[in-house]
């Protein structure tokens, strides 16, 4: 099994749908030697010249068996489906206390960014037993970020945030693959995922050189661009405080109201005039074009920050 080592489930989705892998297996094993049993059975008692008796039902197949049989199917099928939503339903949201990752796939490589600042490329180190949050976009074409030992695999998109969450049960070193083909070395696109202990995990952290962390980054974005000139509490412009913004729900103009994450903000940048909050004038230029998707998720990590009231 050890050459396999890096393909048996790493995290604690992937042990969930080793589980429901493996009942589905052991039914469908069940299901095709009835089946076949069968008709092996049958082949020979009925064999032509047989003198096994035809024409009637055996004595046990009453109205009672049949309803109870069909039963039986219908409750076993609804619990898989069930049971097989469930898990997928739980890994669309990933816990409160997610450790969060950026990650940003270009032709032909990933890069990832830890909340420090600490970059890697086509790596990611992460700690065994804490849940992984990956905020996701890429700057180019579609890709997807595939990890066979973790049984996740979402799509990333130029001009959009996709989320991904794992909590690895195993420290290791698990491949990482793209998985949606984007163009000559597409096959070449693959990354290696380090999970490490805590503490080791610890101190690789801070032996990386900091660099510069996302959200200081999009603070300098954001007076370069002059989002300060109107977004500033000293500015004379009518715009909104983005101040404890991200999380929060927004009531628009048009009535509709949306919880500001890191799409909202990010259409809000590229797209203003989509979606206007509720008693400003739609004043504010689009960034498209002016900004690649690195800055974006720059600027939206300082807006998040201005929430925990790191800034200003
Ligand atoms: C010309 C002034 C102006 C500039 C420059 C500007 N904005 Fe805005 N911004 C506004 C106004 C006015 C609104 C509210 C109307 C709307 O939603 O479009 C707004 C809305 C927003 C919102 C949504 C806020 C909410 O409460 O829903 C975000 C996020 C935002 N801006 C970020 C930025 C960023 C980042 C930049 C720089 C890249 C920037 N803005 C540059 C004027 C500006
Ligand atoms: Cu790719």
């Amino acid at each position: 099994m050890s050459s396999f080592q890096h393909l048996s489930s790493a995290t604690t989705h992937a042990e969930d749908v080793d589980r429901i892998f493996d009942l589905l297996l052991v039914l469908s094993a069940a299901t095709s030697a009835l089946v076949f049993g069968l008709i092996l059975t049958f082949a020979v008692r009925y064999r032509r010249g047989s003198a096994a008796p035809r024409g009637r039902l055996p004595e046990f197949v009453s109205r009672e068996f049949e309803i109870g049989w069909t039963a039986a199917t219908l409750f076993t099928f609804v619990f898989l489906f069930w049971w097989a939503s469930s898990i997928d339903v739980s890994s669309q949201s990933a816990p409160a206390n997610a450790l969060d990752i950026h990650v940003l796939a270009k032709q032909w490589m990933w890069k990832t960014q830890h909340a420090n600042g600490a970059r890697e490329i086509n790596e990611l180190h992460v700690p065994v037993g804490r849940a992984i949050r990956l905020q996701m976009t890429s700057q180019d074409v579609i890709h997807s970020f595939f990890v066979p030992a973790f049984r996740v695999k979402q799509d990333v998109l130029p001009g959009r945030t996709t989320e991904l969450w794992f909590k690895p049960t195993r420290a290791g070193v698990f491949p990482l693959l793209c998985a949606e083909y984007c163009g000559t070395d597409h096959s070449l696109m693959r990354g290696r995922i380090i999970v490490m202990p805590p503490e080791a995990y610890a101190q690789w952290l801070s032996a990386q050189p900091q660099g510069d962390d996302l959200a200081h980054h999009g603070a300098r974005l954001f007076v370069a661009n002059g989002c300060s000139g109107c977004h500033a509490a000293s500015s004379n412009v009518h715009a909104p405080s983005l101040q404890g913004l991200y999380g929060r729900t927004v009531a628009l103009a048009d009535g509709r109201h949306v919880v500001a994450d890191d799409a909202y903000i990010r259409d809000s940048i590229l797209q203003p005039k989509r979606d206007i909050a509720a008693g400003y004038e739609p004043i504010m230029p689009s960034f498209a074009g002016l900004l690649d998707d690195g800055e974006i998720q720059s600027l939206t990590a300082y807006i998040r920050s201005l929430t925990a009231g790191e800034h200003q």
